[in-house]
């Protein structure tokens, strides 16, 4: 943030705004299939977390970018008769061409691939070896003689040593979420070919992860964030770390340096991503990256509560073995359930973003107000269409929209600009008390809560509009009934600042129909500012279409289609 880097004035009692600027991430998307549901659980509520930052004053930079190396993408591409590259170039486009249609707004997007990422790899690579954090083994790793190929993480299926569950090579998915190191996995199979495979030597590096846990026991224990992340990184630690096997025998990836038969797991690069993706927009924006990465800035990750090992445990070590900045926050989400079952792509509970949702013309706003207000951000979310639509229908509907439709129209049509009035005082503290409720929400990254208080002020107006009836008063008491249209008003405008984070699209056209034009970004200290009087207002439309109970159905059938024809 080159010449920019001013201090915000601090309000004591809440943590958000930071006195420097901040960087933001969300854990990069694996590039080898479509977006879905899952990754919004983490995009949605960091994209609404940077844009509350921002209007407290907050400098933020919003980053994130395509993972695109390891076996994912190499098992992707074996399935689809492609080659890694073209995998990675289509669903790379894909992500680039979604993001905007949910709103989601990242500074830069880049891409593990990139020349940067692969640089800034073997710089960081080169000073754990200078200082002595890694150090090269013989090894026995399973090798399918069918294939004749190495077997690494995704190419081997079999049972996790830990909890007995159904397994990959590198961690246990569908059990109890451990990493796993190359050679643990119990009765491996070549998902490819199915043979059974044999063990073969070959050389390995390793990090000293070993070397890190009284650093790791103090950093954690101040990390901010969730506390899902502190404890569960926190329990692994106590559980003793091991040395970390950080190649594999592939030739898609990072290289190794001065190792052509060895790149780097991607668990290595793929967080690295976050600092290339940075330097991409520094490049770009004219901006600073070292600031954030070796300066005074701060660095908050957005992650899914499966990739809590790596970042609490890997990517500190990583971090400050190599002489970088440490994370300020790890904020981990909660998983996801699909009509009540497990978030599964191969056994069918999935909603694919595009073609389940944008492609079917439902509203963007309308999944984003429900993934940040369906659960605490920690807990698990079960996306199902009837709850999906009873939100939709009741909340944003029934209470937001009606509140703002009605009150709108009722100005429009007895005055056509804002009348002459002043705020009550019940009404400001209302307001006031919505705002506090936002800035806690924002200090402990709980982004219900914050949306919970937006829709009660909504519902405060329906009440506020039903019992003054200003309807009735426009004949008996037309100062009173100005009075209260005003206020009334005065609501609608505070809603159209606090919703633009979570559901921006509706937020401008708000602003149209309040001020005739669309203004962004207003400063969360415009809430309780006056309303100018006398302005004109725009038209009033119903900014929130009920679903029906057809429709439900129906989304519902195609859902449960698909799993009735997965392959499991
Ligand atoms: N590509 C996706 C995941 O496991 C993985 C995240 C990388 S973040 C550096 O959710
Ligand atoms: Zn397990």
């Amino acid at each position: 943030m080159r010449c920019l880097k001013l201090e915000v004035v601090k309000d004591l009692k809440y943590k958000f705004p930071l006195p420097r600027p901040v960087l933001v991430t969300c854990g990069l998307p694996y590039v080898n299939g479509p977006c879905h549901i899952a990754h919004l659980r983490t995009y949605v509520p960091a994209d609404i977390f940077i844009r509350f930052l921002r209007k407290l004053g907050q400098q933020v930079v919003f980053i994130c970018g395509s993972d695109t190396h390891g076996t994912p993408i190499l098992v992707k591409a074996e399935a689809e008769g492609l080659t890694p590259q073209e995998v990675v170039k289509k669903y790379h486009k894909h992500f680039v061409e979604l993001f905007p249609r949910l709103g989601i707004d990242f500074d830069n997007y880049g891409s593990t691939d990139d020349p940067l990422n692969h640089n800034r790899t073997k710089e960081i690579i080169l000073q754990l070896l200078k200082n002595g954090y890694i150090y090269g083994k013989q090894l026995k790793l399973p090798y399918c003689p069918t294939c004749n190929r190495f077997l690494p993480d995704r190419y081997q299926k079999g049972t996790c040593p830990y909890c007995g569950a159904i397994a990959r090579g590198d961690e246990c998915d569908q059990g109890c979420g451990r990493y796993l190191e190359p050679g643990e996995l119990l009765d491996p199979r070549c998902v490819i070919c199915g043979t059974k495979p044999e063990m073969r030597e070959t050389r390995h590096y390793f990090m000293k992860l070993t070397a890190f846990e009284e650093f790791l026991r103090e950093y954690l224990k101040q990390m901010d964030g969730t506390e899902n992340a502190r404890n569960y990184a926190l329990q692994w630690l106590e559980k003793g770390l091991r040395d970390w096997n950080i190649t594999r025998n592939l030739d898609w990836g990072v290289e190794f340096p001065g190792e052509p038969n060895l790149v780097l797991y991607v668990w290595v690069d793929a967080p690295i991503g976050y600092i290339s993706s940075t330097e991409e927009w520094a490049m770009k924006k004219n901006g600073d990256w070292e600031y954030f990465w070796k300066g005074s800035g701060y660095l908050i990750h957005f992650i899914g509560g499966d990739i809590i090992y790596h970042h609490c445990l890997f990517w500190p070590s990583m971090l400050k073995g190599a002489g970088y900045n440490l994370p300020y926050a790890v904020v981990a989400s909660g998983m996801v359930r699909v009509e009540g079952h497990k978030f599964s792509k191969s056994r069918g509970y999935v909603l694919w973003v595009k073609e389940d949702y944008l492609d079917k013309g439902l509203d963007p706003d309308a999944l984003r107000y429900y993934i940040a207000s369906y659960t605490g951000h920690t807990r698990d979310l079960d996306f199902s269409w009837s709850s999906f639509g009873e939100k939709l229908n009741k909340e944003l509907v029934g209470t937001l929209g009606n509140f703002l439709y009605r009150t709108i129209l009722f100005a429009k049509k007895n005055y056509g600009h804002v009348p002459q009035g002043e705020v009550e005082p019940d009404v400001v503290a209302e307001v006031e008390a919505v705002i506090r409720e936002i800035r806690e929400g924002l200090d402990i990254y709980e982004f219900k809560k914050i949306s919970d208080a937006i829709l009660s002020l909504a519902a405060f107006g329906n009440k506020y509009l039903q019992e003054n009836e200003p309807w009735r008063l426009v004949k008996t008491d037309p100062n009173r009934a100005r009075q209260v249209t005003y206020n009334c008003l005065w609501i609608a405008k505070a809603l159209q600042i606090l919703i633009e984070p979570i559901m921006p699209e509706k937020a401008d056209k708000l602003h149209k129909q309040l001020f005739g034009r669309v203004e962004r970004n207003k400063l969360l200290s415009e809430v309780l500012k006056p309303l100018e009087t006398g302005i004109k207002l725009g038209d009033p439309k119903p900014l929130f279409k009920q679903i029906s109970e057809e429709e439900i159905e129906e989304l519902s059938r195609i859902t449960l289609e698909r799993v009735s024809t997965a392959k499991g």
